[in-house]
């Protein structure tokens, strides 16, 4: 089923369901090669999200700045390469969403444990700021802000479980959002953590 969140943006719930296992298999080859790091913000914070990429461009966030690189600074080498599985999501889920053709350069993958949270932001390192982002949920549950086109717009509150699919684009794709501190529990799969794949259009 599906909930419509604004014009562009709707949760696809439980999309990701019948592609978890490969996901997950492939998710712990990327970590082997690029583990998750918490990376340091130009302000000098410890982010709280630990973080790893794959595809041809990763997120990257250091005391210079915000912005993609080709290369994972901490290994020298380029990122692992987006599994096919990820890119049959990524399509499926924003051609369900009215987005054909999708065809993501880069995945951010994020890492809760119990207690994290990522405050309210909007996803502007991206050249294309038209083109959807996809998000997955897996793991512990989540509750989602999603906000409006300025930081103090109010915000409604989306719970996300385990394959659940996020997809906003077009008129959408700047808006404001975050996730709230995540609860403590143990996921059958995942154990104690939440784990985000956010994919993106960025050349
Ligand atoms: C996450 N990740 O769960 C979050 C939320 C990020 C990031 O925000 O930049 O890595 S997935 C983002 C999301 C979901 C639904 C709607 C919108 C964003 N949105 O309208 O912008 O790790
Ligand atoms: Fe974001």
């Amino acid at each position: 089923t599906r909930t419509p969140l604004a014009a562009q943006a709707c949760v696809l719930h439980g999309f990701a369901l019948p592609f978890v296992d490969e996901m997950l298999a492939d998710v712990r080859a990327i970590e082997a090669a690029s583990p998750f790091r918490h990376l340091v913000t130009p302000g000098g914070h410890v982010m709280q999200v630990a973080m790893t990429n794959c595809g041809t461009f990763g997120w990257c966030s250091d005391r210079r700045g915000y912005r993609y690189d080709r290369l994972d600074p901490q290994s020298g080498m380029p990122w692992p390469s987006m599994p096919p599985a990820f890119l049959r999501l990524a399509a499926d889920a924003a051609g369900e969403a009215g987005f054909d053709g999708y065809v993501p350069d880069a995945c951010l993958i994020n890492r809760y444990a119990p207690g994290t949270q990522l405050s309210l932001h909007q996803d502007r390192d991206e050249d294309d700021r038209i083109a959807p982002i996809v998000s997955v949920s897996l793991g512990l549950p989540a509750t989602f802000l999603f906000g409006g086109f300025a930081r103090g717009d109010k915000s409604v509150r989306v719970p996300l479980q385990h394959g659940d699919v996020v997809v906003w684009g077009g008129v959408d794709r700047m808006r404001f959002h975050g996730v709230l501190p995540v609860k403590p529990g143990v996921h059958e799969l995942l154990g104690e953590r939440r784990i985000n794949l956010t994919f993106r259009k960025v050349r």
